[in-house]
């Protein structure tokens, strides 16, 4: 690029002696007619001298620093400016572009296809989710999982609000977050959920919501289809409670009773899916289970709870 520049503007100066060069010889020239022969004589021997010195002069030197020099400046000048502009328009680009998955289908319409941990922008913040992207059209986000036991579920109301556990493994991604994701749209759950002999059931919900901290983090749930039973239809409406917060409606304390935390509502309602996760086909109250998939409290082997905005396409 610098050549490019430069080069022009070597030949636009030597250009311009060669000219000066013909310009005083003419003048000269000029001058000398109808002069005396020893004046004509004397004058075409300072043409030639003036000539001599001009072929001898460093024309192009001074020339070629200044061009150097002003071209390096102007350049560089050039650059910054480039530079600052490119800059600019890369972080213009940047801001505009910038992709801030609010869920996991974010994911899945940008082409990925693996489940796993990513970061979604929920309430202004990065938050770290799994993501259900494999197998199809189904993005969900993970929000519960019960699969090995070692995660202590037996936790108190700010544990519950916060989250806590190993996304990949037994996990609960906490009562902030959920009502931050649900509370601008209409989003469905799913509850996908194995016994001992690994049968597997689901239950979908059409609607779930949480409401907020002020409304002890509400639950609004309905519209159930499935194949595991309608164990929740009981807690809709329901408060969440855990071991330091008793807002059920019951007589009993519903969170110490079944031994965790949740949407505790009637006789403490028939879905206990926080509940201890003792050895699989367990029979006990206060174990993680879902009544209406044996028809008993059952210690199931497997749980997931999981969410999906729902859209035109799969409403
Ligand atoms: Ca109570």
């Amino acid at each position: 690029m610098y050549l490019q520049f430069f080069q022009p503007k070597l030949q636009f100066h030597f250009q311009i002696d060669i000219m000066l060069k013909y310009i005083l010889l003419i003048l000269l020239s000029s001058s000398a007619l109808g002069l005396p022969s020893s004046q004509c004589s004397a004058k075409v021997d300072l043409l030639e001298q003036r000539i001599a010195e001009l072929e001898r002069r460093p024309i192009s030197c001074e020339t070629y620093a200044c061009g150097i020099e002003g071209l390096s400046q102007e350049v560089q000048v050039s650059q910054e400016l480039q530079e600052s502009q490119e800059l600019q328009v890369s972080q213009e680009s940047q801001e505009s572009q910038e992709l801030r998955p609010t869920s996991c289908q974010d994911y899945f319409l940008l082409g990925l296809e693996t489940d796993g941990i990513y970061k979604i922008f929920v309430g202004g913040e990065w938050v770290k989710v799994y993501c259900n992207l494999s197998g199809g059209n189904n993005a969900w986000l993970v929000i519960q999982r019960r699969q090995d036991g070692e995660v202590d579920f037996y936790r108190n109301w700010s544990a519950y609000k916060n989250g806590f556990g190993n996304k990949s493994a037994d996990f609960w991604l906490g009562l902030h977050n959920l009502h931050l994701l649900t509370r601008d749209g209409n989003y469905e759950l799913k509850i996908v959920m194995r016994d001992c002999q690994d049968v597997e059931k689901h239950a979908t919900y059409s609607t779930f919501r949480v409401a907020g901290a002020s409304d002890l983090y509400k639950l609004e749930i309905g519209g159930y289809s499935g194949t595991a039973g309608d164990a929740l239809a009981v807690n809709n409406g329901a408060y969440f409670s855990t071991k330091d917060r008793d807002n059920d409606k019951f007589r009993l304390h519903c969170a110490t009773h079944r031994r965790t935390a949740w949407w505790y509502k009637g006789n403490c309602g028939d879905a206990n899916l926080n509940g201890p996760y003792l050895p699989c086909g367990y029979y006990e109250d206060a174990v993680a289970s879902y009544y209406t998939f044996h028809d008993q409290f059952y210690g199931l082997r497997f749980i997931e709870m999981k969410i999906r905005r729902r859209s035109r396409n799969n409403q």
